[in-house]
């Protein structure tokens, strides 16, 4: 049902609200009880909003489940549910307060600095925060980087937080299942069947979650010895501006010391990024380490390194010949997959949807390289998406259909923030 801008606003302060458990945010109620850790970094951007206060507390509860290695998981159970699957009893990763076993895109220095920007957070908070980055950041140099290329990758597709995107299909069907325990999965009593991961992939995502807890969650032996790593252009592009953000603010609060990490770490990010440029495909995609295989079609990652600052003239040239072709074929940018790959999926999981975001990632990198009409060409279309059919997971590109979980946190925060 379309509804005005001003009554989406409501709505979604009311989203935030209801979805705030006290100092943190779930994605959804039912489908995703507990923290994420990239919704959480959206979150925050969007609680800001209302409340700078609670804002920064969505920071801050956050990095509480950071690991001594730097690693901020991917999930926190901070309460326990039972509507999850798998958690905090499959992971065993033997934490206070207990996370999952891998990361996910670390947009937590972005945020910080959005927070930072808008002058709710400075001082010991805000180089508290930019603590936690800067030991993020050096657990993806340490633990999540190739050597040899400098890429880095994801151990598990859940990860990119891009689950079953078909670049990872391959790399994935290599993965042994078939000591896996028997399980029951709780997104399908959510969620229509359709529109999730298939029982095969998820036999191989808990096959992946076994071997972490095998070697004891050591996160270098997972990337070294693991059944799965693979160059991820969504996480390398994120990370390069995060640490761009960090370095910004670490300069602006005199804190060098933050910044000088940086220092040491960018330039090999940023090679490992353009190590994920496919000529063939004249875009960036995925490259399984493991085998040197190359991600075959574009997705919504294709078009993130926008926002790394690494894009060159012929590089830009060529995704923009892509961004047209999907402009062209999809009424709703931007598709999380090539709608021209036979893999494409207008309805299940990153597949096909589109998710806002990512939008707001592109169209942010967009408008910073000089891209205004295709920048807001992402941002009308996300904006009509949520106009037409409200606080949705994620939307068919080709229809616009409000698809997945509802009143989502993450896509309440992005109107806020970014598409109205
Ligand atoms: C899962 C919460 C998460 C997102 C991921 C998305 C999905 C499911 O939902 O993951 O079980 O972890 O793929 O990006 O953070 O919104």
């Amino acid at each position: 049902m379309m509804a005005s801008p001003a009554e989406r606003d409501t709505e979604a302060a009311a989203i935030l609200a209801a979805n705030d458990r006290g100092g943190f945010s779930v994605p959804t109620k039912g489908l995703y009880p507990f923290q994420w850790n990239w919704d959480s970094a959206f979150a925050a951007m969007g609680y800001a909003h209302a409340s700078g206060e609670r804002a920064v507390q969505e920071l801050q509860s956050l990095v509480a489940g950071q690991w001594p290695n730097g690693m901020i998981p991917h999930i926190i159970f901070h309460r326990p549910d039972p509507g999850y699957f798998p958690g905090p009893e499959v992971w065993e990763t033997a934490m206070t307060p207990p996370t999952s076993g891998i990361t996910q895109p670390p947009v937590l220095a972005i945020a910080i600095a959005a927070l930072a920007d808008r002058g709710v957070l400075a001082g010991e908070r805000l180089a508290d925060l930019l603590e936690a980055a800067d030991r993020s950041h050096a657990f993806f140099f340490e633990a999540r980087r190739d050597p040899a290329t400098n890429v880095v990758g994801v151990v598990h597709p859940w990860e990119s937080g891009r689950d079953n995107m078909p670049d990872w299909d391959d790399a994935l069907a290599a993965v042994d299942a078939s000591k896996v325990k028997p399980f029951v999965r709780r997104d399908t009593s959510h969620i229509d069947a359709a529109m999730r991961p298939t029982k095969e992939q998820y036999e191989r995502y808990i096959a992946l979650v076994e071997f972490g807890i095998a070697v004891g969650w050591d996160q270098r032996r997972i990337m070294v010895e693991g059944p799965f790593f693979v160059g991820d252009p969504g996480i390398a592009a994120v990370l390069v501006r995060a640490e761009r953000e960090l370095q910004r603010l670490a300069r602006t609060i005199g804190r060098d010391d933050l910044g000088g990490n940086v220092d040491v770490r960018l330039p090999a990010l940023c090679d490992g990024l353009e190590a994920l440029w496919s000529d063939a495909l004249g875009a960036y995609t995925t490259l399984d380490l493991r085998t040197g295989k190359r991600g075959e079609a574009v997705s919504s990652a294709s078009f993130l390194p926008f926002a790394a600052g690494v894009v060159d003239a012929a590089q830009t040239e060529r995704l923009n010949a892509h961004f047209d072709r999907l402009a062209a074929r999809c009424r709703y940018m931007v598709p999380s997959y090539d709608p021209d790959a036979p893999t494409f999926d207008e309805k299940r999981y990153w597949r096909g949807p589109v998710w806002l975001v990512v939008n707001w990632l592109i169209a942010l990198g967009l408008a910073e390289t000089g891209d205004a009409a295709r920048a807001e060409r992402v941002r009308g279309d996300s904006r009509a998406l949520v106009e037409a059919g409200g606080f949705y997971e994620y939307f068919s590109p080709l229809t616009g259909a409000p698809l997945g979980g509802a009143d989502f946190t993450w896509t309440a925060a992005a109107w806020l923030d970014f598409a109205r």
